[in-house]
């Protein structure tokens, strides 16, 4: 046959694709075969990178927004988020969490409101503030965990004349990829202003091993303070029983606890796992790698941590981002805690939990 019939059909049949991918888009589809290998990657390949934030810039610029920017109906908290900048554009820490400083100025007040997403507050210095969570007021100090389970109303009090910042844990990422979020103004007048050192929560349920008989379990934790006396002491614990042969360290110099529902013995977060990790110095951990993403605050001490190809070294008050299946180990120059939340919880759920490496976590 000759080459002039046979050319005149391969054109026709370029020319019947471009229209067929014309009409395709047109009718918004998208054929698989000319997806990106992107769309079933052998591996998560999360746009998140391994990002570190220093405290040392942070909290005088939250300081400044405290100067500049009022707290109120509106922008309801003074809260400035870590966003990665493997993910510009918006204000998500890895692909599933948010992490903030949030600045209350002297004598300031957060209103009321509430979310679908769920929230926590971790204290790395400071006091003066108590946070109202469903009308029960929780002394916040250095070193406590506050919980703010989806859909309670809470509000921020600064009684004193000190600013104070801390830190906020939310799954706002989450819910905004699972379009699940609502969201609600509280009452205009304020809850309580009462100061009380121990919350309700904790008269009820912050008794170790005790309930009250007949209250139920409860998916989140009722236990809304977790205080810092109590993880450090547990940590402290943990290691000298180890040091007698009898612990669960996760390795040997590296202890750690994780927030639990009292209620139910699982995390007291639905969405966000919160654990408190204490390593001895001179100890790396074994690298690890697993599916979901974590961020991390060093709450004490100082070190050397290697995040997939990148190598920081931090100390007190920094935060990092760890994205998901990305390898990760940390080196205690001295004794070192880190206060650690994921969304492990999420990919257990789901059943895509994965782990790679580690020392049996
Ligand atoms: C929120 O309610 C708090 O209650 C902090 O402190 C950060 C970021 C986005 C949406 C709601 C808080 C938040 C937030």
């Amino acid at each position: 046959m000759s080459s002039d019939v046979s050319e005149p059909r391969l054109d026709d049949e370029v020319a019947g694709l471009k229209e067929l991918y014309r009409d395709f888009a047109a009718a918004d589809l998208m054929p698989l075969w000319t997806q990106r290998d992107d769309l079933m990657p052998v591996a998560p390949r999360p746009t998140a990178v391994p990002a570190v934030w220093r405290w040392s810039q942070l909290y005088p610029l939250a300081q400044r927004a405290g100067e500049l920017v009022p707290v109120g109906r509106g922008g309801e908290r003074r809260a400035i988020a870590l966003a990665n900048p493997g993910i510009p554009g918006r204000p998500y820490t890895t692909a599933t969490l948010w992490a903030a400083i949030q600045y209350l100025g002297p004598h300031e007040v957060a209103p009321s409101h509430r979310h679908t997403q769920t929230a926590f507050r971790f204290v790395l210095d400071g006091q003066g503030v108590w946070t109202n969570v469903d009308g029960d007021a929780v002394r916040m100090s250095r070193g406590d965990l506050l919980l703010t389970p989806g859909w309670s109303f809470h509000e921020h009090h600064n009684t004193t004349d000190s600013p104070m910042a801390w830190i906020d844990g939310l799954d706002i990422p989450l819910i905004d990829q699972l379009d699940a979020g609502f969201y609600e103004f509280g009452p205009t007048e304020l809850s309580s202003c009462a100061t009380p050192e121990r919350s309700r929560s904790e008269r009820l349920w912050g008794h170790p091993g005790l309930r009250p008989v007949l209250a139920p379990d409860r998916p989140s934790s009722p236990l809304v303070a977790y205080r810092w006396e109590h993880t450090d002491a547990a940590l402290r614990d943990q290691l000298d029983c180890a040091d007698e042969g009898l612990a669960f360290t996760v390795e040997p110099g590296h202890a750690a606890v994780r927030f639990t529902n009292p209620t139910t013995g699982r995390d007291a977060l639905r969405t966000i796992r919160i654990e408190m990790h204490r390593v001895c110095g001179g100890v790396s951990t074994e690298p690890v790698r697993a599916v979901g993403s974590a961020v991390w605050q060093i709450f004490a001490g100082r070190g050397r941590l290697q995040v997939g190809e990148t190598s920081f070294e931090v100390g007190t008050g920094d935060l990092f981002a760890v994205p998901s299946w990305t390898r990760f180990a940390l080196t205690a120059a001295d004794d070192l805690d880190a206060f650690r939340f994921s969304d492990e919880p999420v990919y257990e759920a789901l059943g895509l939990d994965r782990v790679d490496g580690g020392a049996g976590r």
